[in-house]
């Protein structure tokens, strides 16, 4: 991608002289092994110039440290758990999953990103992101609060830094616990110019997705209520915070998972679901760079099976969305953004990224990804 061609330095570290003196260096990866240090003032130039990164500064750090902490003792560290799943080659649930995604509810998913747009921001750092967060997990409250409690687990994840909190909704598996499948969206907006200052309605990137996940939580809800049935494996639906300062919602949640060897064999990320830029060639964007390729052709093939629309391949470079920080920590992730980078929405990132340039059709193809991919791979007991 174009970042690179930006970045026409090496790999060390280059530090940027600016007029903040006192801020601390963040170490960004701008490619996969590629770090640069920058002071946090200058993440926004870097995002306004369209490159992309995963901040690991916290991680950076605590490597080292626990690096030198274990070679002080002679011992190693302890290796993380490398998922292995079979995926289906074949869908074997198509009365389940087109009798639920036929009640998918346009009117609610427009409803809930009415409401979502209408904080003045969800910038991470601000106010208002912290309010969008307590939004949606009374939203999530709402839509769960019908379940048996033992049934499942809400988790506000806090990231100390910053007080906008990621939520975590998880279904644990009956027989094979073990085997996480994750469901992701971030639930941050950004406005580039001056993101603590001007608005940010961020309907597409990335409110679209938070819906897009929120109704099929909503489904998935409603189907155990009338049937019963549960997965084996685990099912959890993410809603980070921070992805547009550097992942780092995301990474929070997933090094921690690595570090408690957990088991992540399938993470699935929406972000951007909504925009349609030509209505005669609608499809779905498959991002084939840093995903994972077995879990992508298996989300191929719930494309083919269940959408109205087809796929196209496409790419969106490095730390693209969420997706990068499972992959970081050796879990397969995939991503299908609403349609071909290049043609995807202009608007995002400014005060004009709001709810009328978006379709809701085109956000309920991407529910049936999310629940054809929950039903056909949770491995449920109605198999
Ligand atoms: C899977 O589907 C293909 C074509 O759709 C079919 O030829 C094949 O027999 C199926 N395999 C199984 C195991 O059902
Ligand atoms: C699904 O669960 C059954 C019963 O526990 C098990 O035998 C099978 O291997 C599981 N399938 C996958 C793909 O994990
Ligand atoms: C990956 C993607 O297309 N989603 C959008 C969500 O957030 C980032 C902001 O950093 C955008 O660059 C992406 O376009
Ligand atoms: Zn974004």
């Amino acid at each position: 991608m174009k970042l690179l061609s930006v970045l026409t330095v090496t790999l060390t570290a280059i530090p940027i002289v600016t007029a903040f003196p006192f801020e601390e260096f963040r170490v960004l990866e701008v490619g996969e092994g590629q770090r640069i240090s920058v002071r946090e003032s200058e993440k926004l130039s870097l995002l306004q110039k369209g490159i992309k990164f995963i901040d690991i500064t916290k991680y950076d750090k605590a490597e080292q440290q626990s690096r030198s902490l274990f070679s002080f003792f002679n011992k190693k560290a302890p290796v993380p758990v490398v998922p292995v799943y079979d995926y289906p080659t074949n869908v074997s649930h198509e009365e389940i999953v087109k009798s639920l995604t036929a009640n998918i509810d346009k009117k609610s998913m427009h409803d809930n990103l009415a409401k979502f747009t209408s904080f003045y921001t969800r910038y991470y750092k601000s106010e208002t992101g912290f309010e969008s967060a307590e939004w949606l997990s009374s939203k999530i409250s709402e839509l769960t609060s019908k379940l048996p409690e033992e049934k499942y687990e809400i988790e506000h994840i806090d990231h100390k830094d910053w007080k906008q909190y990621s939520i975590i909704v998880r279904f644990t598996g009956s027989e094979t616990p073990e085997n996480i499948i994750v469901m992701g969206s971030h639930q941050d907006s950004i406005n580039l110019l001056l993101p603590s200052i001007l608005p940010a309605p961020g309907a597409d990137d990335n409110g679209s997705g938070t819906v897009t996940n929120l109704e099929a939580l909503r489904l998935y809800v409603d189907h155990y209520l009338s049937t019963g049935e549960t997965p084996r494996n685990t099912v959890e639906f993410h809603f980070y915070s921070a992805e547009e300062g550097g992942l780092l919602g995301s990474l929070d949640i997933f090094t921690q998972y690595a570090t408690l060897q957990k088991k992540v064999v399938a993470m699935l990320q929406q972000d951007m679901t909504g925009y349609v830029s030509d209505p005669e060639d609608e499809h779905v964007g498959v991002v084939m760079d840093y995903t994972t390729s077995e879990l992508t052709e298996f989300i191929k093939l719930i494309i083919d099976s269940y959408l109205d629309i087809p796929y196209v391949e496409t790419t969106c470079g490095y730390a693209c969305s969420d997706h990068g920080s499972a992959t970081k920590n050796g879990f397969p992730g995939s991503f299908v953004i609403e349609s071909e980078f290049k043609k995807t929405n202009k608007y995002i990132h400014s005060t004009m990224d709001t709810l009328d340039r978006l379709s809701f059709e085109h956000m309920a193809e991407h529910v049936k990804i999310v629940i054809g991919s929950i039903i056909e791979l949770g491995n449920w007991s109605f198999e």
